[in-house]
Parts: structure tokens; sequence; C-alpha cells
């Protein structure tokens, strides 16, 4: 299903990378809300194995799932069932990272966050319970021509699931609808689904028939399914194409991200992105979910290598962001990092491992090892661009044949590029006459409009009253002040 059940003002999400629930809540509500952001997508939130690696953890061990408990690193299950009703509360939708195309890594015994256990090496988890005979065999994945290896076979050494089983389908749904309205009454709007390309796309079709609608007690419409975006790696020339799973949901567009990473660097010319799109031999746009760089491919895991654009290349970033969010192709996600250098490395941590929570400073940007690309003011500002182009094409496309381009959106929205030089140049910008707020600075009349921070409605001016003594008689008249 390819509704990501935003609020209809709304239609960006955000990735909050370790990000924990409570520091989410709060996001949602102080700073999400406010900017358009339209949902976030969590890091997977069932128990996984904890892994230490020298002085730190690394960010993968939430890749290797123990048990469905919702136990980890960023909060319990009170916790989260908290953010979740706090953020759908402003507006703000939950997307989880769900893992089940495998388990642990096959090291022995395992140990999860929290508390159980898991024996790797003969494939037994009791807190789910899974045993041997739910998993496929030992092989490795060593052959992308071969799709039944890349299905059947283990991913780095995952203990591979087999979805096959009547079983193993009926475990994953208790979870995954746990997540949409059981028990505690949670409410996600939808899944990012894990490793698809792994599973058969035959398995997940019967998978997603089983998910039940979304909870009404969160503000979704009778009736709403799931939002499902699949993760699969297809840059092409692999047996397994992004094409088997347009029919089940929206899937991955990585020559997205790396087509965007080499033109925003400047191995392209901006003149070249006029037919960006289906154009570039991307998916319809329809299925496609998009974003300039994600968890993986940002730190050299994952498809896209060193074309992708990150936050250390932060003004050619803010340019690919822009021009993604500016843009009417796909479903856009918003990537939100911690620093890092090691790229197996962690999010921010004390010496017990407990993740640290953003500061946050006085001009919006966070502190505390946390990058928040998403409060930096030319992406937020994007987000807002998206949302007021919202149901418009893309018209009066104008280049000078080289590095500048510059285009409309419908009647409500013109945007500029250069990646070479000053642009000097009359345009059509579409636009009604008027004075218009450049919002990529936003520098001009907004800056001194209320604070919609504090509950004021977006453009809202200050009320000025002005002390004009007045009884009549004198030169200065009160009405000279009125308009
Ligand atoms: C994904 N999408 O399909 C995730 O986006 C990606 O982050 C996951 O890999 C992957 N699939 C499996 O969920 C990451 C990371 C791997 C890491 C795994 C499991 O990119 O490097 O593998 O999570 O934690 C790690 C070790 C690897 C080892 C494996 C098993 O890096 O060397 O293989 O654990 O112990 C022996
Ligand atoms: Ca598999």
């Amino acid at each position: 299903q390819y509704d990501t059940n935003m609020w209809g003002d709304r239609n960006t999400m955000v990735h909050l990378f370790e990000w924990k629930w409570n520091d989410i809540a709060d996001e949602c509500e102080r700073f999400l809300q406010h900017k358009g952001y339209g949902g976030v997508q969590v890091s997977p939130v069932n128990e996984n194995a904890i892994v230490t690696s020298g002085t730190y953890r690394p960010w993968w061990e939430r890749y290797q799932p123990i048990s469905y408990n919702l136990v980890t690193r960023s909060g319990n299950e009170e916790e989260f069932a908290s953010m979740v009703r706090r953020c759908n509360n402003v507006g703000v939708r939950i997307y989880v990272d769900v893992v089940f195309n495998h388990m642990t890594g096959n090291s022995g015994t395992v140990y999860g966050t929290g508390g159980s256990i898991g024996y790797s090496d003969s494939k037994y988890y009791p807190a789910v319970p899974y045993g041997s005979n739910d998993f496929n065999s030992d092989c490795g994945i060593t052959n992308y021509n071969d799709a039944i290896n890349v299905r059947n076979c283990e991913l780095v050494g995952l203990r591979d699931l087999n979805q096959g089983s009547t079983y193993v389908r009926t475990t994953i749904l208790a979870f995954l609808n746990k997540l949409i309205n059981k028990l505690i009454n949670l409410g996600v709007a939808g899944f990012r689904v894990d490793a698809a390309k792994h599973m058969w796309p035959g398995d997940l079709e019967v998978i997603y028939a089983g998910l039940n609608n979304l909870n009404t007690d969160h503000g979704f419409a009778s009736g709403a399914r799931p939002y499902i975006f699949q993760e699969v790696i297809d840059l092409g020339g692999e047996a397994v194409s992004f094409s088997e799973y347009t029919h089940l949901g929206a899937v991955t567009e990585f020559k997205f991200s790396a087509e965007i990473g080499r033109v925003f660097h400047g191995y392209d010319q901006l003149t070249w992105l006029s037919n960006w799109g289906e154009g570039w031999g991307f998916m319809a746009s329809q299925y496609a979910f998009v974003f300039v760089d994600n968890h993986d491919n940002q730190r050299g895991h994952g498809a896209g290598g060193s074309n992708i654009l990150t936050y250390k290349n932060a003004k050619q970033y803010k340019m690919a962001i822009a021009f993604m969010l500016a843009h009417p192709y796909g479903s856009t996600r918003v990537m939100s990092s911690f620093y890092f250098d090691d790229t197996e490395a962690g999010p921010p941590a004390d010496s017990n491992g407990n993740i640290i929570s953003p500061g946050i400073n006085a001009d919006d940007t966070c502190s505390n090892g946390w990058v928040c690309e998403h409060r930096w003011r030319q992406i937020y500002n994007m987000v807002g661009f998206k949302n007021a182009v919202k149901g418009t094409g893309l018209n009066d496309w104008w280049s000078n044949g080289a590095q500048q381009i510059a285009f409309c959106r419908g009647g409500s929205g013109f945007v500029a590029f250069t990646n070479g030089g000053t642009i000097a140049q009359t345009m059509q910008t579409c636009l009604p006459a008027g004075t218009y707020c450049d919002v990529i600075s936003a520098l001009i009349a907004g800056d001194y409009n209320l604070n919609t921070d504090h509950g004021f409605a977006s453009g809202a001016r200050p009320y000025i009253f002005q002390e004009v003594i007045d009884l009549g008689g004198e030169a200065v008249s009160f009405s000279e002040y009125t308009h």
C-alpha cells in the first residue's frame, strides 16, 4: 500500500536514526510538527543481540533480532507506546524499521537488550520462540545472480528465517500487528521492511495481507492500511529486481541516491536533471521511496559507494536535499545522523552503553554528537516548501545548458539552483505578483512573524497598540495611526 497515512498538509518523513523514544516524542512536539514533517522512521523496536566491539556497541547490532519484545537501547514498550501517542497527537506518524528476514549472526550464545538469550549456533531463540526448523539452511549469500541463493541463504551470516513456514509467518504477523493496534493500543502508520530483497515476494504478500487496519483511536481513517516501504537494493544487473516488489508496496530507489550524489558532487551537469525520475531509468514515481543517503550508504555499507552525499559535505548535501524536496518525484525521507569517523561505531553513548540524548542549542541545532540534519534551516524550510507545493506538477523548466537550473511547481513554488557561478537571469517564476520570502535562507519577512513554537499560527504578525492621547482639538489626530 502506497499511502503514507500522513496528515493532508504534510508529506516527508525523517529517519531519527538511533534516537531514544522519549527524545523522539519531545522532538515531535517541540519541532517536527511545526516544521511540517509528516512522520518519523524509527530504528528497530524489537530486542536485539548486544554486540560489543572494543570501546563501543556498533549501530548494526540493532539488525540482529533476538526476540520481538519491545526493548532496545531506544527504550522499552511503555516509552515506545507513549512516543507513538504523543507524535500521533501532533500529526507526526511513526514508521517502524522491521527486521524479519533473519535473527542474529552465528556467534554462539547471544544476549539481548531485554535480557533474552539466544543460541545462534543451534538457531534456538527461546524468547520468540524459534527453533532450527524455522530457518533456511546454513549456506551464505555468495551469488547475486541467483535469486534462490539471495533469498534462502544467510546475509552476512545472519540466521535466515523461512517465511514460507506458516508458523514463522504467524509469529512475524503477531509482532507487526502488535505495533499497529494490539495489546497496549499502539498506533504505528507503517513499516520499513528491512532486507526485503532477501525474502520471496510471495511470502511477503501473505504477511502483508494478514496485517490489521490502522488504529482509528490514533486518528487513522477507518479501513486505512499500513504504509509499506521495502528495502530492495537494485542498481541493475542482478537476479532480483525491484519490479518484483512494486505491486506489494513502495520500494527504495537506490539509483536516486547514487545519481543525485553524482550530480551534486559536480560529476554531472544540473541541466541533465530536466528529465529526472523515470527518464533516468528509475522506477515509476508512485512506487519510489527516495532519499539522498540512508544509514547504510552514508557510511559505506549498502549501495552507492563514494557517490553518496552526506552531512560531511554540507553544502552539496543541502543542495541535493533541496532538489529532492523541490522535485515531485517519489516519496521522500530526510536522514538525521550522529557524527561518525569509524563507520561501525554506534550512537553517542556513556560508558555503560546508554545512548546520550541530543542537546538542543538556542539556534535550533543539536549537540552531544548528533548532527540533526533535519534541523538545518535549509532542509526544514524545504520540507515546508514541499508541503506548500503538494499536488502540483513541474513546469517552466529553465537551464543555462550547464550547471544552472530553475523550475516552478504549478503556481505555488519556484526554485533555482546553481552548481557553478551566480545566476544573472530574468525568469518566469509562475507565482502571482507579490513580495515573497526566500524559504531557504528565510531571512525576509518570515523571521518577524510570531513564534509558531509558542502556538501562534504560521505567518501570524505581532499585535500593535499605539498610545496616542487625542481628546480632540489638537494638531495630531488618532486617525493618522489607525491604518
Ligand atoms: C539491511 N537492509 O537490508 C540494513 O539496512 C543493514 O543495515 C543491515 O546490515 C542488513 N540489512 C541486515 O539487517 C547491518 C550491517 C552489517 C551487519 C548487520 C547485522 O550493514 O555489517 O553485519 O547489520 O548486524 C554484522 C557484521 C558482519 C557479520 C554480521 C553477522 O558487520 O561482519 O557477518 O554482523 O554477525 C559475519
Ligand atoms: Ca532470506
